[in-house]
């Protein structure tokens, strides 16, 4: 009986360590932001903290936010026209590689984790006058 408490335990043990590890792989691979990518309604429901911009009007509303590291940023497409977003690098923000994603139908979210502060500056691939900016401020 002793014996196989201290088996569990042992394989207890064994779990927790490789979780940890796991954890903090993940941590250290997260970058300045993370894509979440496409979100539905549902999945919007379960981010405790997010920001929406509405793509309408062929411009970002609003164009510009204001957010502490860790939100989620989510862009809802309005617009009959396809609209994405790409943020770039610059010397205001930790990016390496601009992040785009894909060209969004009416009624599309696409979101953002934006772990690191910085100014993140964005626009639209097929429309490059739309223009928007995400600070990130401890
Ligand atoms: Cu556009």
């Amino acid at each position: 009986m002793a014996r196989r408490v201290f088996i569990v335990l042992t394989m207890l043990l064994v779990v927790t360590a490789a979780l940890s590890a796991l954890a903090i792989a993940a941590d250290e691979e997260k970058g300045p932001v993370t894509v979440l990518g496409l979100v539905d309604a549902r999945q919007l429901r379960q981010f405790s903290n997010y920001v929406e911009i509405e793509i309408r009007n062929w411009a970002y509303n609003p164009d510009q936010v204001e957010v502490k590291p860790g939100t989620v940023v989510v862009w809802l497409q309005s617009d009959t026209e396809p609209h994405n977003v790409r943020l770039y690098p610059s010397e205001n923000n930790p990016l390496e590689n601009s992040v785009a994603g894909p060209l969004l139908r009416r009624g599309q979210r696409w979101a953002v984790v934006f772990n690191e502060p910085g100014v993140y500056e964005y626009l639209c691939d097929p429309h490059d006058f739309m223009y928007g900016v995400v600070r990130v401020v401890q």
